[in-house]
């Protein structure tokens, strides 16, 4: 029986393409700067993102925490959403790392923060306060329901930012989702932010790693960082081989992924017991509750588990489902009959 995984796009396995090009990927010391691989990916990442450089990390979370090191010294502050990625599931790294203060503002149930909280949050030059340096957006924004920022928000966000001399750091962990479903290319969304993170090991499929991108000088700095961090890698080109092939293979189907969310939330909506706000998926993340009470939460998690279809459970009532290459449209039909029998 096939597992259907829907926990996250992470638990994506490496393509046929990915496994070859790791083993026939040409290798040498990164540290010593002589990967042929990884260097390949760095250039090709830095143009796909519009950026001068670019340098592989082990995972988003190196990814977000080098970035806001690279931007941030001790002491100063970082303006960031209350449901942003970086604020709840990156075990406080910045802080415990870096000494770096984190300003929380409400994340809206769209991803963004409102520019007047932003504008209000940032500091004036007063010796009891802490410097502010950055603002950090997530884009797509995982608990919001996986949406999409605009390039009219992430642009009024830049102008902000630039008109205070402070800098805008993207975690970018699924940007090309955010540039399918706004069909726009990833340059204009990534064009209003100093750093980008993004992951390879998502939506992408590669079995390890993400990209930052940024200014030379940026990503110079952002090295020094990455080897404090203990993340200067050796023979780096087994992992940005996969990288290489997910950047040229896995980006135009992540449209199917999200035709098979649109599919799933559709689904969910005509489950009497579950309930779903449809209008707000966007890309391949789809929220749902439970509102029957004659069902756990987690018992409808452990039966679909019994039945070999994998949620997660992240709130007393609140699951989240996410499509991904594992994943096609008889999976989502399979899944939408076992939820409306268990229901
Ligand atoms: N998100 C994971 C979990 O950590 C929640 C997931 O399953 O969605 N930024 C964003 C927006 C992310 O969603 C994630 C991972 C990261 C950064 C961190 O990436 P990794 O897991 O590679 O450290």
């Amino acid at each position: 029986m096939k597992t259907i995984d829907l926990r996250s796009d992470t638990v994506t396995l490496p393509t046929p393409a990915m496994k070859e090009a790791i083993s026939n990927a040409e290798l040498g010391d990164d540290v010593f700067g002589e990967d042929p691989t990884t260097i390949r990916l760095e250039k090709m990442a830095a143009e796909r993102m519009g950026k001068e450089a670019a340098m592989l990390v082990v995972s988003g979370t190196m990814g977000n925490l080098v970035c806001i090191l690279t931007h941030c010294k001790r002491a100063e502050e970082v303006i960031l959403g209350d449901r942003s990625h970086t604020f709840l599931y990156e075990a406080g790294g910045i802080s415990a790392v870096g000494g770096i203060h984190p300003h929380t503002i409400t994340n809206q149930p769209d991803g963004t923060m409102r520019l007047e909280e932003i504008e209000a949050a940032i500091r004036g030059d007063n010796v009891h306060f802490p410097r502010t340096r950055l603002i950090c957006l997530e884009n797509t924004h995982n608990r919001c329901s996986g949406a999409a920022l605009t390039l009219e928000y992430m642009k009024a966000v830049a102008e902000l930012a630039n008109d205070r001399d402070i800098m805008v750091h993207l975690d970018g962990a699924r940007i090309f989702n955010a540039a399918v479903a706004l069909q726009v290319d990833v340059t204009e969304l990534t064009g209003y932010a100093d750093s980008v993170s993004f992951c390879l090991s998502k939506g992408l499929s590669a079995p390890v790693g993400s990209v930052i991108c940024g200014s030379k000088e940026f990503i110079t700095e952002a090295r020094r960082n990455r080897k404090i961090l203990g993340g200067g890698m050796r023979q780096c080109g087994i992992i940005a081989a996969a990288g290489i092939t997910a950047l040229d293979e896995m980006v135009d189907r992540i449209a199917d992924d999200h035709a098979n969310a649109q599919r799933l939330a559709q689904g969910i909506a005509r489950i009497p017991g579950l309930s779903i706000e449809q209008e707000r998926v966007q890309t391949n993340i789809v929220y749902f509750d439970m509102v029957s009470r004659q069902i756990k939460a987690e018992e409808l998690v452990s039966q679909l588990d019994n039945k070999g279809i994998k949620i997660l459970l992240l709130g007393p009532s609140r699951f989240r489902a996410v499509t991904h290459y594992g994943i096609n449209s008889e999976d989502i039909d399979l899944t939408l009959t076992t939820l409306g029998e268990i229901m």
